[in-house]
């Protein structure tokens, strides 16, 4: 299940989900003898989606591995397929054709199959999810390395002329907004046709028109005054359903108005300060990894909305999309980004080309793919890279200026954990900390004299006036471990360093909002070879309010307490 709606009532559409072939080749000698012509006899199955790492005699494993799976055309027909994430290299194949190649891990691809005849069609996809220098995140990450298609593949039937992309965008002054809705159109029939195009509004007619289609591709613009708009609003979501229809096909998106500003050192949502209160969610759980299911994201949100958050940090990746869909409809504030995490060799990993243009394309395709989720306040390019060196300042401005072009209406943002030196601060409109008093280093109650020296060095730069968010700070604590005196590891240390760390940065004007590291304990990137992160405990980061099962510790219930009372 991809959305919390239905995204087409026209275009067919079928998830290949369940039971794939599946053959790992670690000596990656599959290209080679030609594994896309003929499958290997002696394969497993896997579940797609799924991470391999999950099964049994596989959670070792980072690699290269093989999927095959089979569908059928009932006639010649166009075919769009969308790998919702692969995680790492992808290549597709159909037939034994290579159809492309692919890099990232949480955003999707497709490839659209004109013409593919009637019968039955092989898929294959090689996936390697090899951590290195230059992949994103390279290979020192503080979470598993887990692999394969993580988010459902589907197979769309498009007709001769279909809508290829839209994109629905405004400018709103007070409750007025100028909407203009882009459509573009793709033909693969050869001649002109007539195609009727029109756009609905929560299944109410708002424009029709006949447009004039020719080979290859066409754009539609549509220009619209809507007065009187009802507001998203945090905590008071309302949204838009838009379905344009042309001809044959149709796509449904939803949209909320919303003005987002900086001002007083505050977040405002349609004028208003916002006060952040917020946790980090990595997607992830111990039965599914990084694939994780619908259902349980609806347990996540009831158990955030529980603790009293308005905000979530997708830390450290684009989430799914049905997860932004519970947060659009719940007036929760997201903070979206991309995987590039810690980063600490400056020369042969932030001055390097391929990984800023691996950077580039994956930001393209975050900002692409979620564009109209109201939810979406900041648009983040990074998270704890070195950002004392100039080759951040090489890496940093390009992500930046994309984000700006692609789409000026969010915040572009990123997570320090140099604040005290960082010379990147005048980049950005919001500025995010992660530091770790009471457990990596010092007091707790140091956080206040680090934030008066982080603010003189902010004014020193010319970037005082940027709200700054605590994206970071926390302790771990083992589920259970509970006693009478602060011990590390222990609920009630945890419990102490999360409570003392909020009331610090609530008594800070400067400080915007908070993200606690983090919802739920997760999977660290520690397996039997693994030589980083050896102080994770039972092989997880513990510095969850709740478990990996998400059952609350001491700390859960003293941040419910706290959030709650601040609303
Ligand atoms: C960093 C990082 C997190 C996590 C955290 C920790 O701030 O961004 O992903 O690793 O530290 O627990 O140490």
């Amino acid at each position: 299940m991809i959305r919390t709606f239905k995204e087409h009532l026209i275009r067919q559409t079928l998830e290949l989900d369940g039971s794939w072939d599946f053959i790992l080749d670690p000596q990656n000698i599959g290209q080679s003898e030609k594994w896309q012509e003929r499958f290997p006899q002696d394969h497993r199955s896997m579940f797609v989606p799924a991470c391999w790492n999950n099964e049994l005699n596989l959670f070792d494993y980072e690699g290269v591995a093989w999927y095959r799976t089979s569908f059928h055309n009932l006639q010649e027909q166009h075919v769009r397929l969308i790998f919702h994430a692969v995680l790492g290299h992808a290549d597709v194949y159909v037939d034994g054709i290579h159809l492309g190649y692919h890099y990232g891990g949480y955003s999707p691809f497709q490839f659209d199959l004109e013409r593919l005849s009637a019968g039955n069609h092989e898929l294959i996809v090689r996936t390697d999810s090899t951590l290195d220098k230059l992949t994103i995140p390279t290979e020192v990450v503080d979470w598993f390395h887990y692999g394969g298609i993580i988010r459902p593949v589907e197979l769309q039937l498009l007709p001769d002329v279909y809508i290829d992309t839209w994109r629905v965008e405004y400018e709103l002054a007070g409750r007025d907004a100028d909407v203009s809705i882009t459509v573009r159109l793709r033909s693969a029939a050869a001649e002109e046709q007539q195609v009727p195009l029109s756009v609905y509004e929560g299944g109410r007619l708002i424009h029709n028109e006949t447009v004039q289609v020719s080979a290859g591709q066409t754009s539609v613009s549509i220009k619209q005054k809507w007065s009187d708009v009802r507001l998203w609003n945090v905590g008071k979501p309302e949204l838009y359903s838009i379905r344009v229809v042309a001809g044959q096909d149709d796509v449904i998106d939803r949209i909320g108005f919303r003005r987002i500003e900086t001002k007083d050192h505050r977040i405002l949502i349609n004028g208003v300060p916002v006060y952040l209160q917020g946790v980090n969610r990595h997607e992830e759980h111990p039965e599914w990894g990084f694939a994780f299911p619908p259902k349980l994201m609806q347990k996540d949100l009831d158990i955030i909305l529980e603790l009293g958050c308005n905000t979530v940090r997708g830390s450290h990746y684009p989430q799914s999309k049905y997860w932004l869909d519970l947060l659009d409809e719940h007036g929760i504030v997201f903070w979206s980004e991309i995987p590039m995490w810690g980063c600490f060799i400056p020369r042969d990993t932030l001055g390097n080309t391929l990984f800023r243009d691996r950077a580039l394309a994956m930001i393209d395709e975050m900002i692409e793919r979620d564009y109209h989720h109201p939810c979406i306040v900041f648009w983040s390019v990074h998270n704890e890279i070195d950002t004392t060196c100039e080759e951040a300042e090489w890496l940093t401005k390009p992500l930046v200026d994309l984000v700006r072009r692609k789409d000026s209406s969010r915040l572009v943002t990123y997570a320090t954990m140099h604040p005290l030196k960082d010379i990147l601060l005048p980049l950005f409109d919001v500025i995010g900390i992660n530091k770790y008093n009471g457990w990596y280093e010092g007091q707790v109650e140091g956080f206040a004299q680090l934030l008066e020296q982080f603010h003189a060095r902010a004014d020193a730069l010319g970037a005082g006036d940027k709200p700054v968010l605590m994206t970071e700070f926390g302790a771990a604590g083992i589920f259970g471990d509970v006693g009478w005196e602060p011990r590390l590891f222990s609920e009630d240390y945890q419990a102490h360093v999360v409570s003392t760390a909020l009331r610090i940065f609530k008594e800070d004007p400067r400080i915007g909002g908070t993200y606690i590291w983090q919802f739920s304990d997760v999977r660290a990137d520690l397996k039997s070879s693994g030589t980083h992160f050896r102080d994770r405990a039972r092989s997880f980061n513990n510095k969850g309010l709740v478990n990996e099962y998400r059952k609350p510790k001491q700390v859960y219930r003293t941040v419910r307490d706290i959030y709650r009372s601040w609303k």
